[in-house]
């Protein structure tokens, strides 16, 4: 039993102007198709791995076999991290955080602004490849965070709400270099009642 690309929760084209049809058709049918071929052949070499969910592959990296560790750190986590992304984003997202992620928010980081101050801090600041996350800690309580490359959030014992990819396939052919722009229209698409499941409910399991 491998691992299976989700269909897209939306057409490739319901996110625009602000995600092109065009970066979603490679992001998700090739990077995203092609982080997931590589794990699944990666752990060809150990099915019993297939028995366990990402989430749990990738928050205990040392418990994979070497030979595997790497594939599994870096496609693993390109796969799970966009399974992710899709499904926090929606044609009809945009605005805040409501509910009981809003009022963490407002504890956390004082206001909604000051928290995406916080994420954008985060991903400009990010040199190279790699996503700026909200995550929840395993007290429940919130963090904004980067990662290079594909490193997970989950290997830090943190579970991933919502993220944005800033490698430089997520928004290039639409923005070329200018990541902040890319950054400042992906806020119109975040799917803030997704993400509020994802904080009542989540957990690594
Ligand atoms: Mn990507």
């Amino acid at each position: 039993m491998s691992f299976e690309l989700a269909p897209l929760p939306y057409a490739l084209d319901a996110l625009e102007p602000y995600l092109d049809a065009r970066t979603m058709e490679f992001h998700y049918g090739k990077h995203h198709q092609t982080y997931l071929n590589n794990l699944n052949a990666a752990l060809e070499k150990h099915p019993e791995l297939f028995k366990l969910s990402i989430e749990k592959l990738l928050s205990d990296l040392n418990a994979i076999p070497e030979d595997i560790r790497m594939a599994v750190k870096n496609n693993g986590g390109g796969y799970f991290h966009h399974n992710v992304y899709w499904a926090t984003m929606s044609p009809k997202g945009g605005g805040e955080a409501k509910g009981k992620l809003a009022d963490a928010i407002n504890k956390t980081f004082g206001s909604f602004a000051a928290f995406k101050q916080e994420i954008e801090k985060a991903a400009l600041g990010r040199f190279g490849s790699g996503w700026a996350w909200l995550s929840k800690k395993a007290d429940g309580s919130l963090l904004v965070h980067s990662t290079p490359n594909q490193d997970s959030p989950v290997s830090d014992g943190l579970y991933p709400l919502v993220g944005v990819d800033i490698w430089e396939h997520a928004y290039y052919l639409k923005y070329q270099n200018r990541r902040a722009e890319f950054v400042q229209n992906w806020w119109n698409v975040v799917d803030w009642a997704a993400v509020e499941d994802r904080f009542v409910e989540g957990q690594i399991k």
